[in-house]
C-alpha cells in the first residue's frame, strides 16, 4: 500500500450502490478501502473486485483458524482481488505463518490484529497484544492492527515491531480516538468508518481527516 494520505476507509455499509457511491467520493483521499463481513455478506465477494477500481482493498476477515484453513481462506480472498487480508494473531505462529507464506507468494499483504480497539479488548486481548506484535514481526507480516483508542499502546507496539512493519489503526472518530494523536504515537495509517460513510458529505469528512493528519507529520 502506498503511503500517501495515510487514511483507510472502513466501508461497513450493506448496499452495493451506496458502497460504490461512497468509494467514488472518497477515492482521492484514501490509500485503501477496508471491507469486511457486513459488506461482503450483504453483496457477495464480487464487491471486492468492483471496489478495487477505486483503491487497494484490505479484506478485514480477521481470519482465525488452523494453518491450512487460514491458507485456503486467504487464497480465495486474494483471488477475488483483495490486496491485503487482516488476520487474528491469537491463533499463534503457525496459523500466521501459513497466511504470510501465501501472501508473499501472491505478492500481497497480511496485517495482524494485536489488541482490538473496543473496551472488551481489555478482557482478554490486551494481555496478549505485545506477544502477538513480536510474533507478527518475527513472521515478517506486512503490519499490525493496533487501537487508535489507546495511542499509548500503539507507541508500545511500535517499539516492539520496529520500523519494518506498518501499523494500521482503527478507532478514530466514532470510537473516540483521534487521528492526529495516533499518528503521533507511531501509526502509519488510520482506519475510519462511520465518521466518513455516515457523513452527509463523505468526501469532505475524509478530506478533513487527511488535513488533520498532515498537520502532525
Ligand atoms: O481493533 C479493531 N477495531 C476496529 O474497529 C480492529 C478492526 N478491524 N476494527 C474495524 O475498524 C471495525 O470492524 C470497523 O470496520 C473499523 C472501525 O470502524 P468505525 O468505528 O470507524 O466505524
Amino acid at each position: 500500500m502506498e503511503k500517501n494520505t495515510r487514511l483507510i476507509l472502513a466501508l461497513d455499509v450493506t448496499d452495493r450502490e451506496g458502497a460504490i457511491k461512497i468509494s467514488e467520493k472518497v477515492s482521492s483521499y484514501v490509500d485503501a478501502i477496508k471491507i469486511g463481513y457486513p459488506l461482503v455478506l450483504a453483496t457477495g465477494m464480487n464487491i471486492i473486485g468492483e471496489l478495487s477500481k477505486y483503491a487497494p482493498i484490505i479484506a478485514d476477515f480477521k481470519v482465525a483458524d488452523i494453518p491450512n484453513t487460514n491458507r485456503l481462506i486467504c487464497e480465495q480472498v486474494f483471488k477475488a482481488g483483495a490486496d491485503a487480508v487482516i488476520v487474528q494473531g491469537f491463533t499463534g505462529h503457525d496459523s500466521l505463518e501459513a497466511a504470510v507464506r501465501l501472501a508473499k507468494e501472491k505478492e500481497k499483504d497480511i496485517y495482524v490484529v494485536t489488541e482490538m480497539s473496543h473496551p472488551g479488548a481489555l478482557d482478554f486481548m490486551q494481555q496478549a497484544g505485545e506477544g502477538i506484535a513480536k510474533m507478527a514481526a518475527g513472521a515478517k507480516a506486512s503490519g499490525v492492527v493496533a487501537p487508535a483508542t489507546r495511542p499509548g499502546r500503539v507507541a508500545e507496539i511500535r517499539k516492539i515491531i520496529g520500523n519494518d512493519l506498518s501499523i494500521i489503526s482503527p478507532g478514530v472518530g466514532a470510537q473516540g480516538g483521534s487521528a492526529s494523536d495516533v499518528i503521533k504515537a507511531g501509526a502509519d495509517w488510520v482506519i475510519v468508518g462511520r465518521s466518513i460513510y455516515q457523513s452527509d458529505e463523505p468526501g469532505a469528512a475524509a478530506r478533513k481527516i487527511v488535513d488533520e493528519i498532515k498537520e502532525v507529520l
